[in-house]
């Protein structure tokens, strides 16, 4: 039987998905993102999955869409990027933005194309030092995708959104730290602990008021101030509901730690 193109582990209430074609550094085919959506889908249902790492296998994180799959332009056959991109993109980009436990991205090494961006959307970003981020699109006469267009002016303001996406550079991970575009780029030895402690923690807390927060900021994005401090009322109003508001609350008066338990 042939390998798995994403790798499963649990680890507590932790589970990682690792994509798994290291000899092509994890680039993308179709294949591996309906695996990848399989193994989504499967930890947003399961409710012991309180956070969700994404990784590669290997020496890169994912070097984006594989390039020698069919219709890529390569074998002389019609193309059809739009519908890959409509297809396996964009559900991708969407499902990760719409997870209800937080998605952490522990970028062990190269991540180019699409294979950047996806990184980019997950909620918090941890990269070894070795590491680094590619907008290879341009290279190849392309324009970002995976949520590049809308992510990098947020995360890094436009002029440096546009040197990176014309120019395709290679960025460091400890550059990319440096100017805000991911949370933590650390020593390659202490990649994997150091992103356990940040997955263990966000297991610990509320996975309603987590998936909430993430979904008020960037739907304040486009608001003005005052839509936004009224959105924030509304969902306040509905976390106040639930079990986990009142076990916070007890958890702090009785100085003990919270044992958050919605999903
Ligand atoms: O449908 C659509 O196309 C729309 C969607 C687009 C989304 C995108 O992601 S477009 C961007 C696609 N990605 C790229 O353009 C990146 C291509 N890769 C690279 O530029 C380099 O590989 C890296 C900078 C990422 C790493 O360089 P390096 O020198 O460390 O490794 P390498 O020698 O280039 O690659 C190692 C192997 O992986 C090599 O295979 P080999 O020779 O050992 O058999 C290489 O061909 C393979 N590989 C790397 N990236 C891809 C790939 N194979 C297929 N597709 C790839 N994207």
């Amino acid at each position: 039987m042939s390998e798995p193109l994403v790798l499963i582990t649990d680890q507590d209430a932790v589970r990682t998905l690792t994509l798994n074609r290291p000899q092509a550094l994890n680039s993308f085919t179709a294949a591996m993102h309906l695996e990848l959506r399989l193994a989504l889908e499967a930890a947003a249902a399961d409710s012991s999955v309180r956070c969700v790492v994404l990784t590669g296998a290997g020496r890169a994180f994912c070097a984006g869409q594989d390039l020698s799959e069919p219709g890529m332009g390569a074998d002389g056959q019609p193309s059809d990027v739009e519908g890959v991109v409509e297809r396996h993109y964009k559900p991708l980009a969407l499902r990760i933005r719409s997870m209800p436990v937080p998605v952490v991205a522990r970028v062990n090494g190269v991540a180019a194309g699409a294979g950047a961006n996806i990184a980019l959307g997950c909620d918090i970003v941890i990269a070894a030092r070795s590491a680094s981020f590619i907008q290879a699109f341009s290279k190849i006469g392309l324009v970002p995708d995976g949520g590049g267009t809308w992510l990098l002016p947020r995360l890094v303001g436009r002029a440096r959104a546009i040197g990176l996406a014309m120019l395709g550079d290679k960025l460091p991970a400890e550059e990319a730290e440096r100017i805000g575009m991911i949370w933590r780029c650390v020593d390659d030895a202490s990649l994997s602990e150091a992103t356990a402690a940040v997955a263990g923690r966000l297991a610990l807390l509320s996975s309603p008021a987590l998936a909430a927060t993430r979904k008020i900021i960037d739907d304040a994005m486009p608001m003005d101030y005052d839509d936004a401090l009224g959105q924030e009322a509304r969902v306040q109003g509905a976390m106040s509901r639930g079990a986990d508001f009142a076990e916070g609350v007890a958890a702090f008066l009785g100085k003990r730690p919270a044992q958050f338990l919605d999903r």
